[in-house]
C-alpha cells in the first residue's frame, strides 16, 4: 500500500533503508578509521598488533569515499524515483538483485583490506599490488551498481511510455543523468581493474602499463567526484526549497546545469595528473580548459539557491540587501545541515578552482592541501547535506518523527562538525603550503627538520579529527534513534513544485540523444589520442594493451 504522505510503499522503504544501513556502518568504521589516522600522523599514537598506518588509512578512503556515498546514493536516488516514476515488481527484483552484488563486492574488499592484503588506498594506484579479491570484490561492487543503473533508466522509461509528450519529473531527470554519469565514467574503472589490476594481481602477467591505469582510474576518479555532489544538488535544487516554504527557481535552469555536468565531467581527468610525465603538455593544457567549464553549473547552482533564499525570504515579507535571511528556517536542521554545506562549498570550489590551474597545482599536488580540498568537498558539503536529507527520509522510511530533540541533537552535530572541520581542514590546507606530503605518517617524516614546522598543524589535524568523530557518533545515535526508537508518526518527504513565474522547460532539455551524443564525442575527443600515445611509448617492461587482453 502506498502511503499518503510519503508516496512510498513498504517494499520501497525495504529497499533504501537496506542501502542506509550499509552507509551507516560504513560512517561508523572509516570514521574511527579517520580518527586513528589523525592521531599517528601527529605522533600521538602508535597503531598496536603490527596494523599499519596505511591498512588503516585505505580502510577509511574506501569505507567513507567508496562504500558510503555509493550506498547512501544508490538509495536515496530509488527514493526518489520511486516516489516520483514508481517502481515495478520486476524492477524491484533488479534493484535488490544489485544490491546484494555490491554487500557481496562490498565485503569481499573489505575482508582482503582488515587482512592487511590490500594496503593500496583507495586509488589503489600501480605498481602498489593488493591481494586479486581487492579488486575483484571492488569490480563486484562497479557491476551490481550498473545494475542498480539499467533498473532507474528502466524505471524512466516505462513513466515516459504511459505519459508520452510529458516532461519527466525533475529529480527522476536528474537521477537518470546522476546514474548516466556514472556508468559511462565506471567503463574506466571497469577497464583498468579487469583488463590490467586483476591478470597482474593473478600473475597471469609480470608487469602493468602504470600511466594506463593511472589514466583510467582518474577518467573514473574526476566524474566519481561528482556523482557524490549531484545527489546534493538534488536536493538543493528541488527539496530544500519545499522545508523553506519556497519553491525552485527554475525549472530548466537546474536541468541545464545537471547536462552540463553530464557533459564536462568526464573529459578532465588529467587534472589529477598534471605533475605526471608521459601525457604531452597540450592534452592537459585542453583538459584544464574543460575542467573551468564544469565549474559553470557550479555557480549556475550557487546563483539559482540564492535566489530561492532571496525570493522566499522577501515574500515571507522580510525587506533590505540581506534581511531576507531571516526568514529562513535556522532552527530546521533538515535545512540548517545542507545549509551549513553550501557555505562549506564557497571555500571548497576556491580551493578546486587553485588545484585545477596548472601551475598553482605545482605548489599543492601530492601535499596534504589535497586531502584538506576533498574533506571541505565530499567531507562537509556533500555529507551534511546527506545527513541533512536523512533527518526527513530515514523516519519518512521507518514511519517514526523526527522529535524536537533529534532536531536539536541534529543542529548540534552540524556545529560539531562544521568546528572539527574547520579546524582540520584549516591546518591540513596551511600545512600543505608549508609542503607536508599527503598520503604519509608520522614514522616517514617524523624528526626532520620540516617535520618541527608542520608539526603544531598536525596536532591541529589530530584535534579537528576528534571533535569530528564525536560529530559521527552523534551521527550514529541519531539514525539509530530515527530507525528505532523515535515515536511512530509519519514525517513528510519534502518535494518542492517550481515557481509559478520560471519560464516553461524547453523540451529540448530531455533530448538524451544529443546530450549522451555530445558527451561521448567530448570524451573521445580528449583521451584518444594521449591514451593512443601511453599505450605506444609504454616504456619497457610495460605490455602493451593487446597483450594484457591475450
Ligand atoms: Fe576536487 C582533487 C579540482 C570539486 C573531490 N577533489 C580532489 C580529490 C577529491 C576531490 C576527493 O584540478 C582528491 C583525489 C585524490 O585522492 O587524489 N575539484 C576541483 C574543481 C572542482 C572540484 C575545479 N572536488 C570537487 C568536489 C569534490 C571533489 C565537488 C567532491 C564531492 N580537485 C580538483 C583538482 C584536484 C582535485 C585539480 C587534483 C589535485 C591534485 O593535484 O592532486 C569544482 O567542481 C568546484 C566548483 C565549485 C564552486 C563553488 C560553488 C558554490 C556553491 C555554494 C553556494 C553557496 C550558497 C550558500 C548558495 C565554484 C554552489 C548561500 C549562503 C547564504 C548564507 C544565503
Ligand atoms: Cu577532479
Amino acid at each position: 500500500m502506498i502511503s499518503a504522505k510519503t508516496g512510498l510503499t513498504k517494499y520501497d522503504n525495504k529497499l533504501v533503508m537496506a542501502h542506509m544501513y550499509v552507509a551507516f556502518i560504513s560512517l561508523f568504521i572509516g570514521g574511527l578509521m579517520g580518527l586513528l589516522q589523525t592521531l599517528v600522523r601527529s605522533g600521538t599514537l602508535t597503531l598496536p598488533f603490527g596494523i599499519g598506518y596505511y591498512q588503516i588509512l585505505t580502510i577509511h578512503g574506501v569505507l567513507l569515499a567508496l562504500v558510503l556515498t555509493t550506498f547512501f546514493i544508490i538509495g536515496f536516488q530509488f527514493a526518489l524515483m520511486n516516489k516520483t516514476v514508481g517502481m515495478t515488481d520486476k524492477q524491484r527484483e533488479s534493484a535488490w538483485f544489485g544490491y546484494w552484488i555490491m554487500l557481496f563486492g562490498t565485503t569481499t574488499t573489505a575482508i582482503t583490506i582488515l587482512l592487511g592484503k590490500a594496503n593500496v588506498l583507495y586509488t589503489f594506484y600501480a605498481p602498489l599490488k593488493a591481494f586479486p579479491t581487492f579488486y575483484i570484490g571492488l569490480a563486484l561492487v562497479v557491476i551490481g551498481s550498473w545494475i542498480a543503473c539499467f533498473t532507474n533508466f528502466r524505471q524512466l522509461y516505462v513513466w515516459k511510455k504511459k505519459h508520452k509528450g510529458e516532461k519527466s519529473p525533475l529529480l527522476a531527470f536528474m537521477v537518470v543523468i546522476n546514474m548516466l554519469l556514472w556508468f559511462i565514467a565506471t567503463l574506466g574503472v571497469a577497464a583498468t581493474v579487469l583488463l590490467q589490476f586483476i591478470p597482474w594481481s593473478l600473475g597471469m602477467v609480470d608487469t602493468i602499463n602504470v600511466l594506463l591505469s593511472r589514466t583510467l582510474f582518474w577518467y573514473f576518479g574526476h566524474p566519481l567526484v561528482y556523482f557524490w555532489l549531484l545527489p546534493a544538488y538534488m536536493a538543493w535544487y528541488a527539496i530544500i526549497p519545499k522545508i523553506i516554504g519556497g519553491k525552485i527557481f527554475s525549472d530548466s535552469l537546474a536541468r541545464l546545469a545537471f547536462i552540463l555536468f553530464l557533459m564536462f565531467s568526464i573529459p578532465v581527468g588529467f587534472h589529477h595528473q598534471l605533475t605526471e610525465p608521459g601525457i604531452d603538455p597540450m592534452w592537459k593544457f585542453i583538459q584544464v580548459v574543460l575542467t573551468f567549464m564544469v565549474i559553470i553549473p557550479s555557480l549556475l547552482t550557487a546563483f539559482s539557491m540564492f535566489a530561492t533564499f532571496e525570493v522566499t525570504g522577501r515574500k515571507k515579507g522580510y525587506t533590505g540587501l540581506f534581511g531576507w535571511l531571516k526568514g529562513l528556517p535556522w532552527k530546521d536542521v533538515r535545512f540548517f545541515a545542507p545549509m551549513i554545506g553550501m557555505l562549506f562549498f564557497i571555500p571548497a570550489g576556491t580551493g578546486g578552482i587553485i588545484n585545477a590551474s596548472n601551475q598553482m597545482n605545482q605548489v599543492i599536488h601530492n601535499t596534504i592541501w589535497v586531502t584538506g580540498h576533498f574533506h571541505l568537498t565530499v567531507g562537509s558539503t556533500v555529507i551534511l547535506t546527506f545527513f541533512g536529507i536523512s533527518y526527513w527520509l530515514i523516519p519518512a522510511l521507518t514511519g517514526r518523527k523526527l522529535t524536537a530533540k533529534i532536531n536539536t541533537l541534529g543542529i548540534i552535530q552540524t556545529i560539531v562538525w562544521t568546528v572539527g572541520m574547520t579546524i582540520m581542514s584549516g591546518s591540513m590546507h596551511i600545512a600543505g603550503l608549508l609542503g607536508a606530503p599527503r598520503r604519509s605518517s608520522y614514522s616517514t617524516y617524523g624528526g626532520t627538520e620540516q617535520a618541527s614546522e608542520w608539526i603544531s598543524y598536525q596536532i591541529a589535524q589530530a584535534v579537528g579529527g576528534s571533535i569530528l568523530f564525536i560529530g559521527i557518533i552523534l551521527m550514529v545515535y541519531i539514525f539509530i534513534n530515527m530507525v528505532w526508537f523515535a515515536p511512530k508518526g509519519v514525517e513528510e518527504f519534502p518535494l518542492a513544485e517550481v515557481s509559478e513565474h520560471a519560464e516553461p522547460t524547453p523540451m529540448f532539455l530531455e533530448n538524451w540523444k544529443l546530450w549522451i551524443g555530445i558527451t561521448i564525442a567530448l570524451i573521445l575527443f580528449a583521451y584518444t589520442i594521449p591514451v593512443i600515445d601511453i599505450i605506444q611509448h609504454a616504456p619497457p617492461g610495460s605490455p602493451p594493451f593487446d597483450t594484457l587482453i591475450q
